[in-house]
């Protein structure tokens, strides 16, 4: 593709594609040379209020993931090629005849906190409002929903009261069940550099796992899995012990304090027995609630650890117990703080995008919300009753209840629970409709309906990070292909469903306008989310609006953030939207999550992010430095629970739950203690043999939100028997037998395969053999090994190229192969051939691991400047080698490189 005359090549101001925190980004279209490949450019906004220029190894990449290879170029009906047309017809045609058949309620949208805001209001207005089923659920079920069950018990609304000038402005900082440093890295950032300017600042980490946000914690509560209630009931019995009551806050804007106290209180019968079954000891819960009691400026930070299990809502209100009872809500630096995930998955929850939302923070069973949502939508056909949650939807897939499904933006056969039964539920599914913009994806490979939609750099429209700031993504590329604004695809199957008026839209901003219109509409201060001062702008306003808080009910209210950004707390003075106004106590109590380990499932499955990945993959993926941190399905382990297997290095795991089993390599570590295991959720099928989590989780949910449990799966380990290994680079796929372990890398140029199999060496070279292409003229360079039993090194070289590569023996545990990720970009030069050869690297191929993504810096580079430098701190290290210097999230990393070589 080359530049045309129309696109912009100046910086455009835009937001980073993947976590909520939202970072403004600056990118730039620029071609490699004239009438070449075009790249993306990327650069920290420096203006924008959530990041100030500073961005992760993940959003520094996105420009490496905005290219045309993996995309879904072109619509298609059961994998054959058709224009739009002939698509949406067929979309159309096939949900009007089965809700003829059988109603609204036997069709469905599933979509994501990953769409814009415009395209979600339209999947909204066009499911709830038009077909009449409340058949619209979001990953965001998976994500958010208890934290937003916990927002409207306590608060009437589904608010988020703070902002993130409160991370700097605090004085004890609670993260609970957050990975702040991988999974929200420059608001970790934002919290270390606070830190390190008052060290007095107090940071306690939450979470039954040691991560690399431990770096910053001056105190690790290492509490048992799902015992958060019981902790912070503790902390509310304790606050009204220690006499750090705010009664004048209870009093003037709360209800229900005595009862929750209450329940707390009955919980347990002293704060002994409450630490033993938090598996806290006395001292450090103590510490904990002795900082809180003396803190006023106290902010709780809470994610997945909490949202994602049978007791999450429980353990939002047992946060938001703890800050009604103090006072410290709406507050600098204080607060119960719910961080989301997604780009917007708070723009889904604005919109109502959630099946038992109504919209725009309406909601169901209120006759009012009904008639304002009827009244401006122009419809008498608007869902009467909630609808199927994820989980629920997938089984009444499965039951051929819902008989049509269009999966928009996310990939559920990787990311729900018990993942192989909504395999089995797409493949009953008379209809299965998937808009992505990757061609391949797990979830793909059942569509009968694939339709191409636009992806960053190239999609238009707005989100909505974990600070209510509503920033612009703009578009910096052409679409790839046939590609689409998800917005466009869904409202052309709305004018084609009979709606033509209610869908005839011409571009996104007057989408937001007509979203922001029913925010303010009848709203009279009835609702929290009021966009009436956005509700008039035009497309050229809308180009231009700078990142903008709600509430924002007028436009002087938005001039005045733009000229101090002064930031937009909520209810430091009550201001609740319960039927009495006040804020909601709510008595609870320490509930087990609902499957129980066992003698033949001992341990539970903690499942999680890892630092360069995001979620399924199909973009980061593309990346090959983002693949380098950590390049299999890994399951880590305690030693203990090694040594009960007998597994060590290297070894490959099966792990098995009452769902399904999963194969990953070992990682024997105290991170985790010896009654829990930890695999992160990346990997699929298209990246791996069997390293899809999602088999092995559990489908319990919370009652009240609907949200899985995915934190806590009883589970049993084997080690997984293997008699050779291998790692093969090639420029493309591998076609594999079911029987062999794998799971792919992206290097540049192509693929690292990490293989195992219980066949022998021999064996396994010839199935390498038959996988890799046949190709004429090649040179083929080849050592085998008389010390391995078959083992055996070679290349396949023409001209100045390197096709492939193979190291084949009965184990490589014991050495770093992650070099070959450099050959398929370097000459077959001396050093390259020898490397082959002996399985070593030489000269330049000799870094090692990759440590800093950002700047490419590998685990040698960094020990042998710590050695011949004699460098003593991170400082130097960073100085020295550049790494860190980027997005700095490998820090630890490298602190805990530095402790290593220093030591050894
Ligand atoms: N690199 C990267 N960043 C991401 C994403 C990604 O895919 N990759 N995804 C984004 C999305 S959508 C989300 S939702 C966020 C998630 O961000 P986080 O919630 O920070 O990430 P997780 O790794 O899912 O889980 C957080 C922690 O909860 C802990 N935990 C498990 N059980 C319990 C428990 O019972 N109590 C407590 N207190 N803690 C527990 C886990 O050990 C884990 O360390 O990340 C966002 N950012
Ligand atoms: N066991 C376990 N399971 C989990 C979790 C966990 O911690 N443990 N976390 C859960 C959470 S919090 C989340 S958020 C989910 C995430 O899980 P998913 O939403 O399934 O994961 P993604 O890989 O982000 O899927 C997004 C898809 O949308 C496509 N896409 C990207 N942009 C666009 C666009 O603009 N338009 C369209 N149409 N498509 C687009 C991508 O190519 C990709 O295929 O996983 C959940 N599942
Ligand atoms: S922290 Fe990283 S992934 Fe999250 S928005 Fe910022 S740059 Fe993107
Ligand atoms: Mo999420």
């Amino acid at each position: 593709m080359s530049l045309t005359s129309s696109v912009n090549l100046d910086w455009i101001k835009t937001t980073c594609a993947y976590c909520g925190v939202g970072c403004g980004i600056e990118a730039k279209a620029e071609e490699v040379s004239p009438g070449g490949e075009i790249i993306v450019k990327v650069r920290g906004d420096e203006d924008h209020p959530a990041n100030f220029g500073r961005l992760c190894s993940k959003g520094l990449a996105l420009g490496e993931t905005a290219i045309s290879d993996g995309r879904l170029l072109k619509p298609s009906i059961n994998n054959v090629d058709c224009t739009w047309d002939q698509a949406l017809d067929h979309v159309a045609d096939k949900f009007k005849n089965i809700i003829a058949e059988h109603g609204p309620d036997a069709v469905a949208f599933y979509v994501s906190g990953q769409l814009l805001t415009e395209d979600y209001y339209i999947a909204n207005k066009l499911m709830k409002g038009f077909i009449g089923s409340a058949n619209i659920d979001t990953n965001s079920r998976l994500c958010m929903s208890s934290s937003v069950a916990g927002h409207k018990r306590a608060f009437g609304s589904d608010t988020v009261p703070n902002v993130y000038t409160d991370f700097e402005l605090s004085d004890l900082v609670i993260l609970v069940g957050s990975n702040l440093a991988w999974c929200h890295p420059v608001l970790f950032q934002r919290l270390k550099e606070a830190k390190a300017q008052r060290p007095e600042m107090k940071v306690v980490m939450v979470d039954p796992r040691a991560t690399d946000t431990c770096a910053i914690a001056d105190l690790h509560l290492k509490l048992q899995p799902g015992t958060d209630v019981a902790l912070f009931n503790g902390l509310l019995v304790e606050l009204a012990e220690k006499n750090c009551l705010d009664s004048t806050y209870i009093d003037s804007f709360t209800e229900g304090f005595e009862s929750a106290l209450t329940s707390a209180r009955n919980e347990f019968s002293s704060q002994q027995a409450r630490s033993e079954a938090l598996g806290i000891p006395l001292n450090d819960l103590q510490q904990f609630y002795d900082w809180v009691c003396a803190t006023e400026k106290t902010l709780t930070v809470y994610s997945q650890g909490v949202n994602q299990s049978s007791a999450g809502v429980d353990k939002v209100n047992a946060i938001i117990n703890t800050h009604f009872a103090t006072g410290r809500i709406g507050k600098p630096g204080c607060g119960p703080f719910s961080i989301t995930g997604q780009p917007n998955a708070m723009g889904g929850r604005e919109v109502g995008g959630l099946a038992n939302t109504l919209a725009a923070h309406l909601e169901f069973n209120d006759e009012t919300a009904y008639k304002i949502v009827s009244e401006f939508w122009q419809t008498d056909r608007l869902a009467q009753k909630p609808g199927l949650r994820a989980v629920e939807l997938f089984d009444a897939i499965d039951e051929g209840k819902v008989k049509a499904v269009w999966v928009m933006a996310t990939n559920p056969v990787v990311s729900l629970p018990n993942a192989n039964k909504v395999i089995s539920a797409l493949q009953k599914c008379e209809l299965v409709v998937v808009s992505d913009c990757i061609e391949h994806t797990d979830t793909a490979e059942y569509a009968h309906v694939k339709l191409p939609a636009q992806g960053w750099s190239e999609k238009s429209g707005t989100v909505t990070n974990s600070e209510r700031r509503i920033s612009r993504q703009r578009n910096i590329l052409p679409p790839k292909g046939e590609a689409k604004p998800d917005w466009w695809i869904m409202s052309e199957v709305g004018k084609r469903l009979g709606f033509e008026s209610a869908f005839s839209y011409n571009n996104e901003a007057e989408i937001f306008q007509e979203h922001a219109q029913l925010t303010a509409f009848k709203n009279n201060g009835s609702r929290d989310l009021n966009l009436a001062g956005l509700s008039s702008l035009n497309l050229e306003k809308y180009n231009q609006l700078s990142p903008v808080q709600w509430p924002c009910d007028s436009q002087e209210k938005i001039a005045e953030q733009n000229t101090d950004s002064a930031p937009i707390r909520l209810f430091s003075e009550g201001g609740f939207f319960t039927p009495s106004g006040r804020g909601q106590f709510i008595a609870v109590e320490q509930k087990a999550p609902k499957t129980k380990t066992s003698k033949e499932y001992p341990l539970v499955l903690n499942t999680g992010r890892i630092r360069d990945q995001w979620h399924t993959m199909t973009r980061t993926g593309l990346a090959s430095r983002l693949g380098a941190h950590k390049p299999e399905p890994f399951l880590s382990i305690h030693p203990q629970s090694a040594e009960s297997i007998n597994a060590k290095k290297g070894d490959i795991i099966e792990i098995t739950s009452r769902c399904g089993s999963a194969l990953a390599r070992v990682n024997i570590t105290t991170d985790v203690s010896p009654t829990q295991v930890f695999m992160p959720i990346h990997w699929t099928n298209m990246t791996s043999s069997a390293g899809r989590v999602g088999v092995v989780v559990t489908p319990e949910y919370d009652d009240i939100s609907g949200q899985p449990e995915a934190k806590f799966t009883p589970v049993n380990i084997k080690k997984h028997d293997v008699n050779a290994e291998a790692m093969v680079v090639s420029r493309d796929d591998l076609d594999l037998p079911s029987s062999i372990y794998w799971a792919r890398q992206t290097i540049n140029n192509g693929y690292l395969y990490y293989l195992a199999t219980q066949d022998s060496p021999q064996q396994l070279k010839q199935i390498i053999d038959t996988a890799l292409p046949q190709e004429a003229d090649v040179n083929k360079l080849q050592f085998n090994d008389s010390g391995s039993n078959g083992g055996s090194r070679f290349a396949r070289i023409r001209a100045e190229q390197i096709l492939d590569c193979a190291i084949v023996a009965e184990s490589l545990a014991e050495q770093d192969y992650s070099w070959l990720g450099e050959l398929l970009s370097s000459k077959p030069d001396i050093e390259a051939k020898r490397s082959i050869l002996s399985g070593t690297p030489s000269g330049r191929l000799a870094t090692g691991k990759l440590i800093c993504a950002c700047k490419q810096i590998g685990v040698k580079t960094i020990q042998s400047a710590i050695e011949s430098k004699n460098l003593s701190t991170v400082k130097e290290v960073s100085l020295a080698t550049t790494a860190g210097t980027g997005c700095g999230t490998c820090m630890s990393e490298i602190e805990q490189i530095l402790k290593e070589t220093l030591s050894a």
